[in-house]
């Protein structure tokens, strides 16, 4: 990494929420974020929830200037929606593209000390598994495949991030515009834990600041088997690849 990649301005901030079927869940959280934070923008990335919270979000952002969206024909999984939105915010110069999901689980009011963080860093990580971090009325059988999922891929990939699979965060723009998006096909979580490794191995400064993370009250969860399936899997063949490129290294430095 170039010495000092993350000075400059944070600002303007795009704070992309990806959404399927939150049309109950939309309203008061872009009402809590600009409470926050009134200068921010916010680009909602619907997968054409049957739900109507893509026609909620347009109806939003026809009386907000700071309220974008960008309508998908069909539900491609999170990482997707992710990556068009980065697009969408490259494309536009935002200094800064944050991930934060739509259902009231990452609170608009953490996200002042993401930001700041996001001051000496060019990732900040809004981390259940820090000192300070918190779960609240999250099922145990939830919390225990975060916590699993988090120690494998540590494990498996040597990276010192204690919450990889966490999807409230802050990115600078060039260290997403440095990455090939093209490329990232992974869907669900480990979407996270993929950009998380990319931004490890792209010499980028990664620093996790406490949250806490609370279970949504409306709607219903997306996250299924084949969401874990995908996790495991590439989480093993990402290790593998590090493994066998650190002993490739050591040998021919021989
Ligand atoms: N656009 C889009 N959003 C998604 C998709 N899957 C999940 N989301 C959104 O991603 C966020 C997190 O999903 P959620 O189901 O709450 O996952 P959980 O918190 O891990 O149970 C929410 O804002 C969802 O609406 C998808 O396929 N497409
Ligand atoms: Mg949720």
């Amino acid at each position: 990494m170039a010495e000092g990649s993350h000075t400059g301005s944070i600002e303007p901030v795009l704070v992309i929420v990806p959404t399927y079927n939150e049309r109950e869940n939309l309203t008061p959280l872009l009402q809590r974020l600009h409470d926050a934070l009134p200068d921010v923008h916010a680009l909602v990335v619907d997968d054409g929830s049957p739900d109507g919270t893509g026609e909620l979000a347009d109806k939003i952002a026809a009386s907000d200037d700071r309220v974008h969206v960008l309508h998908r024909t069909e539900k491609a999984g999170l990482g997707a929606a992710y990556i068009a939105g980065f697009h969408w915010g490259l494309a536009r110069d935002y200094a800064t593209l944050v991930e934060m999901d739509a259902d009231g689980s990452h609170a608009p009011e953490d996200l002042p000390r993401l930001l700041a963080a996001l001051e000496e860093s060019d990732l900040v990580i809004g981390s259940r598994y820090v000192a300070g971090g918190a779960l609240v009325n999250w099922p145990k059988h939830r919390e225990a495949l975060s916590r699993g999922a988090n120690i494998y891929s540590r494990i498996a990939l040597g990276v010192p991030v204690n919450d990889m699979t966490a999807g409230f965060r802050a990115y600078r723009a060039h260290v997403l515009a440095a990455m090939p998006l093209g490329e990232v096909v992974s869907a669900g979580y480990c979407f996270q834990i993929d950009l998380t490794l990319r931004t490890a191995e792209g010499g980028f400064d990664i620093v996790e600041v406490p949250i806490t993370f609370t279970e949504r009250e409306i709607g219903t969860s997306k996250m299924n088997g084949s969401i874990v399936g995908e996790a495991m899997l590439r989480v093993a063949q990402w290790g593998l690849q590090r493994r066998f490129g650190q002993l490739r290294r050591l040998v021919t430095r021989r």
